[in-house]
């Protein structure tokens, strides 16, 4: 497979509600979407780099410059297949966001060629899937308690809270006294404490959390290995892990029980496959991240959660959740489950009248 060409767009969705981390506040998901046009039929995938390199280093603007000047012409030459991308971008460091969205494009088009999904292809063994909620920080204890209780009733089966310094203890401890000891309950803390507050996160031990996220920065495996050892609510890498050896190192140090695998931070599918691979061999249990995708990015993630060991429920939720309109058909919830796209491909393909309606920019990159 040759690529003629691609396409770069950038789209802006106004999101339901404002989604306040640690990090700072989203109001708007800017995103960035490749199309890749090839002799064998067209790929689409969209880049999961915000706005701002608060998440990671990585941002929309600085991807799109690295996609356009370094890894499109890395792949004009070559005669591809999907395993070809990630070896003919090694030379290139890091960006992994911007990798991963050139990768999974070329296998969406190689993938339609073939009229083969990616759920397929990865090794799915589920064709519908439970999914939890990312649920950002509130103004008040009562807010956050309607919320809660709105999304039990849509179907979620697992409620991710996100913390910081002065929302924690309290918000966790009412969220679990109003719902009760069933509700499967993990906080995520992007990185908001330092390793002196350990014996203050320890208390978060009396709620019964099915995990803590990503309590301390990313390079400090130290850190969170020194909380795992003093703590027995399991401790999950998000921002620490970017590839399958970080994978390997972080569980050598015993700084995780349980891995959160976004393809966006790994560099795409096929790393993602390998990190679940490790993650299996080791007894560690992985569930997919999100990074309030558009409709592109969900359909891919819910085909690799079908691989057998993301055995817990991802950050996978309905459209509704985040957006009113998307750029794809709408995905939702039914019976508390969502389906796997079963299509070629990602199995998905953005609506025109949508697309052109959320579209703020598009560039045409020829090879
Ligand atoms: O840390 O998991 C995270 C969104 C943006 C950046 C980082 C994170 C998140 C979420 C939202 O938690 C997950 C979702 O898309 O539902
Ligand atoms: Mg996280």
């Amino acid at each position: 497979m040759r690529l003629k060409g691609a396409e770069l767009r950038k789209v802006e969705l106004p999101l339901v509600t404002p989604f306040r981390t640690s990090l700072g506040t989203q109001t708007v998901r800017e995103a960035l979407l490749v199309r890749v046009v090839t002799d064998e039929g067209e790929g689409w995938a969209e880049c999961v780099a915000e706005d701002e390199p608060t998440y990671c280093p990585e941002y929309l603007e600085g991807a799109a410059d690295v996609i356009r000047r370094f890894l499109l012409p890395a792949l004009f030459p070559l005669e591809l297949d999907p395993a070809a991308v990630a070896p003919a971008f090694r030379h290139l460091r890091a960006h992994p966001m911007a990798k991963s969205a050139v990768e999974t494009a070329v296998l969406d088009a190689w993938l339609r060629a073939r009229d083969m999904s990616l759920a397929a292809y990865l090794g799915a063994v589920r064709r519908s899937l439970s999914v939890g909620v990312s649920i950002g920080i509130k103004d008040t204890v009562d807010e956050l308690l309607g919320t809660v209780d709105k999304s039990l009733a849509d179907g979620y089966v697992r409620i991710k809270l996100k913390i910081e310094p002065g929302w924690d203890l309290e918000p966790v401890r009412r969220v679990r006294e109003t719902f009760g000891a069933d509700v499967m309950l993990t906080v995520d803390a992007n990185t908001a404490y330092k390793p002196g507050d350990i014996p203050y996160l320890t208390k978060l031990d009396a709620y019964g959390l099915a995990m803590i996220e990503q309590p301390f920065a990313p390079g400090d495996l130290h850190a969170h290995a020194r909380l795992a050892a003093r703590m027995s609510t399991p401790i999950c890498l998000d921002e620490s892990i970017t590839s399958a050896h970080d994978a390997v190192a972080a569980i050598r140090q015993e700084a995780c029980s349980i891995i959160n695998i976004k393809p966006g931070r790994v560099g795409g599918y096929l790393e993602s496959r390998r990190i679940h691979d490790v993650a299996q061999a080791h007894g560690l249990p992985v569930w997919c991240g999100g990074m309030l995708e558009t409709g592109l990015g969900r359909a891919a993630n819910l085909a690799l959660a079908a691989l057998p060991g993301f055995t817990l429920p991802g950050d996978i939720s309905a459209t509704r959740r985040y957006y009113e309109r998307d750029i794809t058909a709408p995905f939702t919830l039914v019976d508390g489950e969502m389906s796997v796209p079963e299509g070629p491909g990602i199995g998905i393909t953005p609506e025109p009248s949508l697309l052109e309606a959320l579209t703020t920019a598009t560039e045409w990159i020829p090879a």
